[in-house]
């Protein structure tokens, strides 16, 4: 039996899915394609879980829903709402949604009481810094920025490799890319201001931006700023990233039989 893996999707309005949709009032449960076919070529069922405003606060449903699958991913997505690290909103801070915030950490929160196996990307990766303790810098791309480093490059593909990351040793990512030289996307304006309590940094950009997190005490717990599921078809090292999280809660799956 594949592993089934939830993945968050979230809601958009009508207005944003152009001309043949735009019924007043429509919204879309979406997702980028990109996290179901990673998911899937690393042997996984990808699950989508739409956005259910109704049941925030419905702990038993929530339950269920991820009794149901084996893991957990935190896709990438707007900006989060920065009360959730006690800061205010400000310049340069894109469009945030603070529903989708609190349904997500809904999900993490118990995801965690189960034991879940969790990978958080992008939006995903910040979250997860969040429930930690940890907090975010609104935005590394404006002008009086230093860095020479691009970390929103949106004029480039997807799976271009925008800078390299340093790994540190002793982490799980290392393992996964096995000691080489790895470089990266990067399409986020946000970064990791303080990582979370219990958290290790696991890579960072040459300019010291924070691109991945892990807590060594967690089951699995991996975070990673980079959109490895845009690059999974073309780069077998970020193939193999969705390969051990998916051979990890494999593993766990058989081992609650
Ligand atoms: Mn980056």
């Amino acid at each position: 039996m594949y592993p089934k893996i939830l993945i968050t999707s979230y809601k958009i309005p009508s207005s944003k899915m152009g001309e043949s949709y735009k019924l007043y009032g429509l919204e879309f449960s979406v997702i980028t394609q990109d996290y179901s076919d990673s998911l899937s070529l690393a042997g996984a069922i990808p699950v989508l879980m739409p956005h259910l405003e109704a049941r925030i606060d419905d702990d038993e449903y929530i339950t269920e829903v991820l009794n149901g699958v084996d893991g957990i991913v935190l896709p990438g997505g707007s900006d989060i709402d920065p009360a959730l690290y006690n800061s205010y909103p400000q310049k340069n801070l894109g469009d945030i949604s603070p529903e989708r915030d609190r349904w997500e950490l809904q999900f993490l929160k118990k995801a965690i009481q189960l034991k879940k196996p969790i990978l958080g990307i992008c939006r995903g990766f910040q979250l997860i810094n969040i429930y930690y303790g940890g907090s975010l810098k609104v935005d590394v791309c404006g002008t009086n920025v230093e860095s020479k480093i691009p970390h929103m490059a949106t004029m480039v593909p997807k799976y271009y490799k925008t800078h390299k990351i340093n790994i540190k040793s002793g982490t799980r990512l290392e393992k996964i890319f096995k000691g080489k030289d790895i470089a990266v996307n990067s399409y986020h304006h946000q970064a990791v201001r303080d990582v979370g309590k219990n958290l290790n940094v696991a890579a960072a950009a040459p300019d010291g931006v924070v691109e991945a997190v892990e807590d060594p005490d967690y089951p699995y717990m991996l975070g990673v700023q980079w959109h490895p599921e845009m690059m999974a078809d073309k780069d077998s090292n970020q193939l193999r990233l969705f390969k051990d999280f998916v051979d990890f809660v494999d593993a766990q799956k058989e081992d609650k039989k």
